[in-house]
């Protein structure tokens, strides 16, 4: 017999890569979708792969459709995804961010535990949750304080400490994955990475027209590829006890240092001509700097990422 696999949030960028690599490993998948106004785009990153995909729709702040999936289905392996994922978008919305990826998440957990209690459970925690801080050698870790500084930020905390609690209470075998940036061509368009990149590729195809308008370019991300993270997230659930990895690449660049890097790739040393800074792209508040020290998973789970900044930038930009 198959295993089934549930996914929320399966029509993003993670969604892509967990369910191809999903689908290489035999597993039935059923994806989570919600109704979109405009027909065509609900199954989003996905649509490539319908055929091989049962769909239901829900959404994470109605714990009916949630109840009604899990019991339906009855996954073997939940990977929660699913998630109001902006960090910028959630200062303007957080009482929708906070429904979505606190409240949700315990209307999941509820609805596992009654339903499939042995059910293995993936949480898509964020490096967004330790805010600045930082331990004194420069990386956050699994132990490092968490202090987040965004209601994103915050709102995935909640989630992280609630699978913490049904993993202690109800004995679920839940994981958290505390994922540093991880980025592809099926990145949404609105985060950084895919802005610049997008850019890049039409000065490539058409020339040089507008500026590339940008907030902070101070701020240091630890960038790895979604496609190597989701293979941490498998291996998660695979393990013989449940537990909390950081994945990360352990390397951090400056906004400013991947705008070189990628423009770089086109030949163009001088980026600077093309950006401009944009108030409307500035956060009330910024996480400054961000390096994980990912030896947990790469120890215990032998993990380890075949990507690395240029390779992903040169998939970005071809992709
Ligand atoms: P993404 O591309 O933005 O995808 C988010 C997914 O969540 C989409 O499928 C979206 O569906 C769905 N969604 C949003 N609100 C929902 C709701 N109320 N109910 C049901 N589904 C909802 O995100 P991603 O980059 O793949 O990230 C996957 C997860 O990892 C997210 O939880 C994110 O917060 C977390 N994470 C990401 C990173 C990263 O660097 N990518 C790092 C750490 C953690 P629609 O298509 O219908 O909008
Ligand atoms: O690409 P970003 O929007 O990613 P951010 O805020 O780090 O969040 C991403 O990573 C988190 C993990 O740490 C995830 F949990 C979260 O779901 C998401 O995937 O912004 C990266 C940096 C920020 O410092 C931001 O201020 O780029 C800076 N930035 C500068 N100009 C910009 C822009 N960010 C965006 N989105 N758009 C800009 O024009």
């Amino acid at each position: 017999m198959k295993r089934r696999a549930l996914i929320t949030g399966i029509t993003g960028q993670d969604g892509y890569y967990l369910t191809k690599l999903l689908l290489e490993k035999d597993y039935e998948i059923f994806g989570m979708i919600r109704r979109h106004n405009r027909t065509g785009t609900e199954l989003g990153t996905v649509s490539s792969l319908e055929s091989l995909i049962n769909f239901d729709y829900g959404d994470m702040t109605d714990a009916s459709s949630l109840e009604a999936i899990v019991h339906r289905i009855k996954p073997h392996e939940v990977y929660n995804l699913a998630a109001q994922s902006h960090v910028k978008i959630s200062f303007d919305s957080p009482v929708y961010t906070a429904n979505t990826n606190a409240l949700g998440v315990v209307h999941l957990l509820e609805a596992v535990t009654r339903t499939v209690p042995s059910a293995r459970f993936y949480q898509a925690s964020t490096s967004e949750m330790f805010g600045n801080s930082v331990d004194t050698d420069g990386f956050q870790r699994e132990s490092t304080c968490m202090k987040p500084v965004s209601p994103y930020g915050v709102a995935k905390l909640y989630a992280h400490q609630m699978v913490n609690v049904y993993r202690i209470q109800h004995n679920l075998f839940a994981c958290s994955g505390i994922l540093f940036n991880h980025e592809s061509p099926m990145r949404g368009d609105l985060f950084v990475t895919k802005k610049i990149t997008n850019y890049i590729k039409d000065v490539r195809k058409n020339g040089f027209f507008n500026k590339l308008q940008l907030g902070n370019l101070d701020a240091r991300r630890d960038w790895g590829h979604a496609e190597d993270y989701v293979h941490g997230m498998w291996l998660m659930l695979q393990h013989q006890h449940p537990d909390d990895y950081v994945l990360s690449t352990g390397l951090t660049y400056s906004i400013r240092e991947f705008l070189q890097k990628a423009f770089d790739y086109i030949g163009i040393s001088d980026y600077t001509a093309h950006v401009e800074i944009d108030q409307r792209f500035l956060r009330p508040e910024d996480v400054h700097h961000l390096k994980g020290d990912s030896t947990k998973v790469r120890t215990v789970l032998k993990w380890s990422p075949k990507h690395n900044l240029d390779t992903l930038i040169q998939s970005m930009i071809e992709g």
